[in-house]
């Protein structure tokens, strides 16, 4: 199985519900750091009898003492793949096997590339050099395999630039810029700029051409980031080109839909399905290149979209925020399901400035860990009924946790975040690792075999952060990406 965030057939009612494809989810930061500055039958909802530890008003241990828990199951983690799994993309944690992500038979050594920046916050600094040295030494970026360009960006693109940060060693940045350029004419082959969905890294062959909005817009911070450091302009330029396009296709409700044809520019699927997957990132990019690159268009259209999303699909119905899907020409509601991944949008909105709504989808989402000890792939927001069993190991909560937290300093978010860790560490904890659950409703949970390669790169890094104080990350002024990459903010030499 490969959860891919955005991979497979043209965004379906399955895929928004996050089965065992969709994905979401990102970081930057919040208003007052601004740069200048689906659909199976409903499962009842089952009280899961392991609850976690922080559900109590039991005081939580001291922040030292949370950093070292969540580095020492990170570790654990990490050793599992590098045990079973080393070189290949992403271990199973269960049989001692491994997996390729992006074509079988090809790897990327994918866990280590996403790893790098969190292994270097951690302090795992001999991890990071042997890390480092399996890149600049086996990874291949010219491979003849295709790879989903989206995929490729924000996991490849993003952890080597985050890699070359963290170090300073040339040949990930080289690296990089090389994965790029073979990246690229996914976006220059493209009759409209929006880019195709694949690409062939060998031969630069482009295929998929029916493309989720989140694959169109989540790029500027890796190709923003890449031409500042590299003073090539293509990768910004194709990037901003994509989002221009993709802009001028909104609704007469300032709406946007599902999916893009890359060579008519015309909607395939037209639906408002805001903020769940596969459009999620679209929204998220525009604040974070904003705050990235200090473009004044990104953050107006951020601000744009993100009240016509607040006009038109924000159901308070329930008592709770929660967001409806809608026609995007008459905002008539048109389904009410919410996937995991969509609970990124909390932190979003509280970096846009829109922090009382963030707050309160947030206290959505929490309502939901409160009935399950790991949050289920899906749910139908009327009854919090459970759409999809599985859990992905995901981050999206605990990266709203990180976001909104920083933004507030309001204590809850680190009561929260540690119910995520517990909840994780208590039921998706195996001896090779840590594992995806097949039923989160089932005590004891039903568990699959796979450690997802954004797992190293995102869970345990933002609670991390949140607990520990690193004098490795700059908590002002620090920009994570969709993937937890950190491209601003990292500290060198401490
Ligand atoms: C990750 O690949 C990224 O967070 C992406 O933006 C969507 N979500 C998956 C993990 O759930």
């Amino acid at each position: 199985m490969r959860p891919l965030t955005h991979t497979g057939p043209a965004p379906t009612r399955r895929t928004l519900l996050g089965a065992a494809g969709a994905a979401v989810a990102g970081t930057a930061i919040g208003a007052a750091l601004t740069p200048a500055t689906a659909f199976a039958a409903p499962a009842p909802a089952v009280r899961n009898t392991r609850p976690s530890t922080s559900r109590t008003a039991e005081p939580l241990p001291s922040d030292a003492a949370v950093a070292r828990q969540v580095r020492d199951e990170f570790l654990h983690g990490w050793h599992g793949y590098t045990a079973k799994a080393w070189g290949y993309d992403q271990v199973c944690p269960v049989s001692g096997t491994h997996n390729d992500f992006f074509a079988p038979g090809t790897t990327f050594g994918l866990s280590i590339v996403e790893a790098l920046d969190t292994l270097y916050v951690m302090g795992e600094d001999a991890e990071l050099a042997r890390g480092c040295d399996w890149i600049e030494a086996h990874f291949d970026p010219t491979q003849d395999v295709d790879v989903h360009v989206f995929e490729a960006i924000i996991r490849m693109v993003g952890g080597l630039l985050a890699g070359y940060l963290a170090t300073g060693r040339p040949k990930l940045l080289s690296l990089c810029r090389e994965l790029t350029d073979r990246l690229l004419p996914a976006f220059t082959a493209s009759p409209t700029g929006i880019p195709y969905t694949y690409v062939n890294l060998g031969t630069g062959a482009v295929s998929g051409s029916s493309v989720p909005l989140a694959e169109v817009g989540t790029n500027i911070m890796e190709f923003g980031l890449l031409s500042k450091l590299t003073g090539d302009s293509r990768y910004h330029d194709a990037s901003m080109r994509a989002y221009q396009v993709a802009m001028g296709k909104r609704s007469s409700l300032d709406l946007m839909g599902t999916t893009l044809d890359a060579e008519t520019g015309r909607w395939t699927d037209p639906s408002s399905v805001a903020p769940n997957p596969p459009v999620d990132s679209f929204y998220e990019y525009l604040w974070g290149g904003y705050a990235l690159l200090g473009d004044r268009r990104l953050l107006d259209w951020y601000r744009l979209l993100t009240a016509a999303i607040l006009r038109h699909q924000a159901d308070r119905s329930t008592g709770t925020l929660w967001f409806r899907q809608v026609d995007p020409t008459t905002g008539e509601a048109t389904g009410t399901a919410q996937s995991e991944l969509a609970a990124f949008y909390a932190g979003l909105l509280g970096k846009g400035g829109d922090t009382a709504d963030g707050a309160a989808y947030y206290r959505s989402w929490s309502a939901v860990l409160d009935q399950h000890p790991v949050l289920p792939e899906g749910i139908d927001y009327t009854t919090l009924a459970v759409t999809d069993k599985g859990n992905q190991l995901r981050p999206e909560y605990a990266n709203s946790s990180f976001d909104l937290w920083r933004i507030t300093g309001d204590a809850s978010y680190k009561r929260t975040a540690y119910q995520y860790f517990t909840g994780m560490r208590d039921n998706l904890r195996v001896a090779g690792g840590y594992t995806i659950a097949n039923d989160v409703t089932t005590a004891p949970m039903a568990l699959g075999d796979l450690t997802p390669a954004y797992w190293f790169a995102e869970n345990l890094k933002y609670v991390y952060l949140t607990f520990a104080h690193s004098p490795r990350f700059d908590y002002r002024g620090g920009l994570l990406s969709t993937e937890g990459k950190i491209l601003r903010g990292l500290v060198r030499g401490r």
